[in-house]
């Protein structure tokens, strides 16, 4: 009997490993990076405009403004340097209702008015901080960060929807919020967001960023001040949570739990029987 208990008990264990490490590889990606969003109306890294703040290490920000308006086909450099990094691909727009920070100069496009397809922005050295200003955002938007060609984690802008929609002052997301272009595309949220590599992992860095739209073009990927740091000692903005990857992961730690509990109870009660029978 003790030797079946034990067998059960691995299986058990076996399958709770399963489990755990079936159903947690998307949340342990979601975990790798620490997301959180600026207060309605920033459109600035905190880590560019003050970077001793947060202990920030090279920041770059690359703003648009330098470039003509157009389709660029075969990429451009990041920042005007390809030292640096490059996109793939990407659209640039003069400030209109949709973006450019401060409601003028240049902003970064992906789908529409240009290509369907993902732009992917690499870089030449590691990085630990990205952001940038995601404005008119919509659920399309979508992110992937990979250490060369590992995914390090994946993001949707329906996670930032669903946080902006649980804040009080959720309004003061919506609509446009420069001057020249006050309240417009107030259907859509605007907000500066920030990906930190996990705090407690010092050593984790991603060097790739694909920027899509669902293949589609039925809605424009927005965004402005990118902006990249090396590395850094303090996150700034509030935490968007991804619900749905964190309690699921919980639910199975707690059935993991849960068998291993079972099981050590079962043993403990055979223990005590066989204890009563030698008695
Ligand atoms: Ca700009
Ligand atoms: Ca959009």
């Amino acid at each position: 009997m003790q030797t079946h208990f034990k067998q059960t008990l691995a299986a058990k264990a076996a399958i709770s490993l399963l489990l755990l490490t079936g159903f947690t590889t998307p949340a342990l990606a979601a975990d790798n990076l620490y997301v959180t969003a600026e207060s309605p109306g920033i459109q600035q890294s905190s880590l560019y405009t003050n970077p001793n703040a947060f202990g920030a290490k090279n920041v770059i920000q690359d703003n648009f403004n330098y470039l003509a308006p157009g389709y660029y086909a075969n990429g451009m450099p990041f920042n005007g340097n390809s030292a640096i990094g490059v996109y793939s691909q990407g659209g640039i727009q003069s400030a209109n209702q949709y973006g450019g920070a401060s409601g003028s100069g240049r902003y970064f496009t992906i789908a529409a008015p240009f290509a369907a397809a993902p732009a992917t922005l690499t870089f030449t050295a590691p990085q630990r901080y990205f952001g940038f200003w995601l404005s008119a955002l919509d659920k399309n938007n979508q992110l992937a960060f990979y250490s060369n060609s590992t995914l390090v984690s994946s993001f949707s802008a329906q996670d930032v929807l669903d946080f902006i929609n649980r804040q009080p002052n959720a309004q003061q997301y919506f609509g446009n919020p420069n001057s020249n272009f006050w309240g417009r595309d107030k259907q859509e949220p605007f907000a500066y967001l920030n990906f930190f590599a996990a705090p407690n992992n010092p050593n984790l860095t991603f060097n790739r960023i694909v920027l899509s739209n669902n293949n589609s073009r039925s809605t424009g990927f927005e965004a402005d001040n990118f902006t990249i740091a090396s590395n850094y000692s303090n996150t700034s903005g509030r935490p968007i949570a991804v619900p749905f990857e964190v309690s699921s992961t919980w639910g199975i730690i707690m059935l993991a739990i849960g068998f291993a509990t079972r099981s050590l109870n079962i043993t403990d009660k055979q223990k005590k029987a066989k204890n009563l029978l030698q008695k």
